[in-house]
């Protein structure tokens, strides 16, 4: 289960490259997340193009970090080119900020996915002391998923305790950022968020096959399935 992260620059490929990327691994994952380093080089027409190729789950991922209002314009213009998931931070609260997103993203019929920890080592120093309550806050608000971080399975499994079946998990640190593909997975995760591996890849398309033998291979293990 792979979400491709698109962040140039990318492998050995042109200009366009990202479109060659999408439809060398399209078929192999579930979906898409583009950052704003992809849009500020290539503009909306990235998400048109991703989503109008692959047909798969786009995810906007600006960290919107704002008041609810600034929040909802974001989202408005990234759906209209076809976005169907948008990230945003937990950390802003509910009040005023995500109760005003969500029910926008809801009345649209799009999906909000909310950060409750990262990836890095300074996520430990403020967002991490308030995890769990980030994780209620995203139950409160009925978002569609939460991005809790390869690098600390216990988070995984913590969310997954928390939210059950309700919520979807996507976990980032995978490959580059040094966690073995699978392990997430095996702690609860739904989906693996991987970018340079597959899109520095001298073959996006290999690179991928990989990830997915190496995820499967690990979830048999962990599940006791040999
Ligand atoms: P890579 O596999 O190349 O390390 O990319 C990880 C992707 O996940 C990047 O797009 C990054 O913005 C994102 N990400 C992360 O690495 N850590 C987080 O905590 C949250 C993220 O969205």
């Amino acid at each position: 289960m792979i979400i491709v992260a698109l962040d140039p620059p990318f492998g050995h490929l042109g200009d366009l490259n990202f479109i060659d990327i999408v439809e060398k691994t399209k078929h192999r994952v579930q979906g898409y997340k583009i950052g704003l380093s992809l849009l500020l080089e290539h503009g909306l027409k990235s998400i048109i193009m991703v989503k109008e190729k692959s047909k798969l789950k786009t995810i906007v991922d600006f960290k919107l970090a704002d008041i609810g209002d600034i929040e909802i314009l974001v989202a408005e213009r990234v759906f209209y080119v076809g976005a169907d998931s948008i990230i945003a931070h937990g950390f802003v609260g509910i009040e005023d900020a995500l109760e005003k997103l969500a029910k926008y993203i809801h009345a649209h019929g799009k999906e909000l996915i909310l950060v409750v920890s990262m990836s890095h080592r300074g996520s430990i120093k403020y967002i991490d002391k308030h995890f769990e309550e980030l994780v209620y806050d995203a139950l409160e608000i009925k978002a569609h998923g939460l991005v809790v971080p390869a690098t600390r399975p216990w988070l995984i499994r913590k969310a997954r305790e928390i939210v059950g079946n309700k919520v979807k998990i996507y976990s980032p640190g995978v490959g580059f950022q040094g966690v073995k593909p699978g392990l997430a997975l095996c702690s609860g995760a739904d989906y693996e968020i991987v970018g340079r591996v597959i899109t520095r890849a001298i073959d996006p398309s290999q690179a991928v096959d990989e990830l997915s033998k190496a995820q499967l291979e690990e979830v048999i293990k962990c599940r006791g399935l040999q």
